[in-house]
């Protein structure tokens, strides 16, 4: 059976291709799921792919991965500047984390530059727009390869 994927999607990327384009890109997450379903079959990969607006459902996403994922490629959105919990919760993922972040937060605000998530992660894309997805997959499907 293919190995899955989860990928992880924090708040407000429900309006992605919405919400700030010249920030985040004419995409929809719509759009990114089926270009990484595409890639990870190609890769003999399944994905699982979820967005959430709430930090609770995240954490609980990210517990079921322990028991359903071999990798799990999250973008925690404006969690990843505040939330020790989904940093506890990959703690206890054992498989490979690739963190993605569509913008380059370290060209903007300062409260975005520090993220809890990186002390976990395996890897880290950031600043490559939507492209990171598939960038983070391709380092996933390496990693467990
Ligand atoms: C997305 C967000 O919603 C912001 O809160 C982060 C991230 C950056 C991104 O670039 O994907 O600061």
């Amino acid at each position: 059976m293919a190995k899955t994927i989860y990928i992880l999607n924090g708040p407000n990327l429900n309006l992605l291709g919405k919400r700030e384009p010249e920030i985040y890109g004419a995409e929809t997450l719509a759009d990114v799921e089926k270009s990484c379903g595409e890639l990870a079959s190609d890769k003999g990969l399944a994905i699982a792919f979820h967005q959430s607006n709430s930090e609770g459902a995240i954490v609980d996403l990210i517990h079921e991965a322990r028991e359903k994922a071999a990798a799990i490629i999250i973008n925690p959105a404006a969690y990843t500047h505040t939330s020790v919990a989904i940093l506890d919760a990959l703690n206890a993922f054992e498989g490979p984390v690739i963190e993605v972040h569509i913008s380059n937060v370290h060209k903007r605000e300062a409260f975005r530059h520090h993220s809890f998530v990186s002390g976990r992660a395996d890897g880290i894309i950031v600043g490559c727009g939507t492209q990171g997805y598939e960038l983070a997959l391709m380092r996933a499907a390496k990693l467990l390869d």
